[in-house]
């Protein structure tokens, strides 16, 4: 039987896949149910209201929004749905994603978005997020995060740098 999709991933354009594919990644890392589509604010708008009025009843326990430019997909889901949306801004082509970070970071207060950094390591820490959330009521989740962080812990450890000179 196919598990529930517990996180939703969209995004404004399959440009955008090239970042947000980083999110899809750590999601089946840890093997959480999830989808992946493209879901345009100003292109689609109707299917925008439809996803987000139906994230909740379909049990969605976050939804993952990574857009780019002018990026009012995360806030415009999160106006029309209280499942947590993390947005994640995609580097666009002249403002490097700068607009996209302030595009989505700056939501006038009532309606939030948790806004992560710009690029791959926003997408990766968004579904980071999404998992440490799910862990809160998960114990195999929360095994599996703190192996992820000790392995990173690992890594860094064993860093060594030039000899002086
Ligand atoms: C936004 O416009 C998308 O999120 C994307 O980052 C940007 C450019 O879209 P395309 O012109 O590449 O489809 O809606």
């Amino acid at each position: 039987m196919n598990q529930a999709i517990q996180v939703g991933v969209v995004m404004g354009s399959n440009s955008d896949w090239e970042t947000m594919r980083h999110a899809v990644e750590i999601l089946q890392q840890f093997g959480i149910a999830h989808e992946a589509q493209v879901v345009s604010a100003h292109r689609m708008p109707d299917q925008l209201f439809s996803y987000a009025e139906n994230a909740a009843p379909r049990g969605l326990a976050a939804i993952i929004a990574g857009a780019g430019g002018a990026a009012h997909l995360p806030g415009m889901l999160a106006a029309k749905t209280t499942v947590p949306v993390l947005g994640v801004p995609v580097a666009s082509r002249h403002l490097q994603g700068v607009d996209s970070l302030y595009s989505i970071v700056q939501m006038p207060k009532g309606v939030p978005v948790a806004t992560f950094a710009i690029g791959n390591a926003g997408a990766a820490n968004a579904a980071l997020f999404a998992v440490a959330m799910l862990a809160v009521n998960n114990p195999r989740l929360r095994t599996q995060l703190d192996t992820f962080r000790a392995a990173q812990t690992a890594t860094a450890q064993a860093m060594t740098l030039p000899p002086p000179g």
